[in-house]
């Protein structure tokens, strides 16, 4: 009889379950240390030995019974509880997946490259150098001395007496020579970021520029010519001529600023190259024999040309960036338009 009473006020009580917590505390009054069936265990003592058997298989049958009926009530919570959680984040597999963020290549960098291969091709090693150099490295070892307008802070970036934002990549080049020891033929091109104040849409703060020193025994004005119209000739196409004129720079004599046909009309003249037919795309020169013998060349022996182009205009041309400063701001909008696609 009283086994059905426990089982029959439990099935009442477990029916006003709600959660696993009323579950625990339910179960502790049934199993718990003073629960009702534990309570049960402990009357074995007072049973006569001779109903101790049958009081016994009436413990173990109450327990299991009891037991089981919680753990089928905890089944029943978990399951009811992982559907609630999974209706709540219902997953609608009907949404377009996330856009894969695709990178590309800078246009800057694809016209570095471009011009890295063709020197390559031509013999010539790439070298990089700090973008943050000495005031020696960068202006008296390429014979501006002291009191030069080049080496004005209204020009350069400095950033203590000594150290400065390179102007140009020459102090790379300046580097390389005192490294390697009078070896020769050096052929070698360096290009890197460079620093001048200025600020417009033909002028950022920052440039791209690609400068070439080839140092030998018996280099000449005529050999830099042969290599600048090869230059030209791969970076703009086959028919675009070149043309040298005089010009000044400190660390070559002599110097000339080198033009080639226009990009745009082929010569005809044009709103680019204001009619001209001509373009201004570099300065170069032969090696000023000051500058090799600052950076252990000795001039008696040893000849050399060099030359400077700024690249920005290369790649704002090839690729119809109107201003220059869109190349260095580094804008999503910019970038994203210049597609892997086109480099595969
Ligand atoms: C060494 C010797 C000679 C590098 C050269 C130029 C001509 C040149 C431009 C820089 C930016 C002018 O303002 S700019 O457009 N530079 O035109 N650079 S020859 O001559 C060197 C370099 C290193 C040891």
């Amino acid at each position: 009889m009283e086994r059905e009473n426990i089982i029959e006020n439990l099935e009442k009580e477990l029916i006003n379950v709600k959660n696993k917590n009323d579950l625990a505390n339910l179960k502790a009054t049934y199993l718990g240390k003073s629960g009702i069936v534990t309570n049960l265990s402990l009357k074995m003592k007072e049973i006569p030995n001779e109903e101790k058997r049958e009081y016994g298989k009436f413990l173990n049958e109450i327990k299991e019974l009891v037991t089981k009926k919680f753990d089928d009530l905890l089944k029943e919570i978990d399951k009811r509880e992982l559907e609630e959680k999974l209706n709540r984040e219902k997953i609608d597999i009907t949404l377009p997946s996330r856009r894969k963020m695709k990178g590309s290549i800078h246009p800057m960098t694809r016209v570095v490259e471009e011009l890295e291969d063709l020197f390559v091709s031509m013999g010539y090693d790439v070298v990089n150098g700090p973008e943050i150099d000495t005031d020696l490295n960068c202006f008296t070892k390429l014979n501006l001395p002291a009191g030069h307008p080049a080496r004005d802070s209204q020009d350069t970036f400095y950033l203590d007496d000594d150290y400065l934002l390179r102007p140009h990549t020459s102090p790379a080049q300046v580097r390389t020579m005192e490294a390697n020891e009078e070896k020769t033929p050096l052929r070698i091109v360096c290009p890197g970021k460079v620093y001048r104040r200025d600020d417009d849409a033909t002028h950022s703060h920052q440039f791209m520029q690609f400068e070439g020193l080839v140092v030998g025994e018996d280099i000449s004005l005529a050999d830099l010519k042969g290599t600048l119209e090869l230059f030209a000739k791969k970076l703009l196409g086959e028919k675009t001529n070149v043309r040298f004129r005089p010009s000044y720079f400190p660390f070559t004599e002599p110097s000339c600023e080198v033009d080639v046909t226009c990009f745009k009309c082929g010569g005809k003249g044009c709103s680019l190259c204001k009619q001209t037919g001509w373009i201004e795309v570099l300065g170069a020169g032969v090696v000023h024999p000051n500058v090799l013998k600052m950076s252990g060349y000795d001039p008696e022996k040893y000849t050399g040309f060099a030359f400077g182009p700024g690249i920005d205009r290369f790649a704002m041309f090839k690729y119809g960036i109107t201003d220059i400063r869109q190349i260095y701001t580094n804008d999503i909008r910019f970038l994203e338009q210049f597609d892997r696609k086109d480099v595969e």
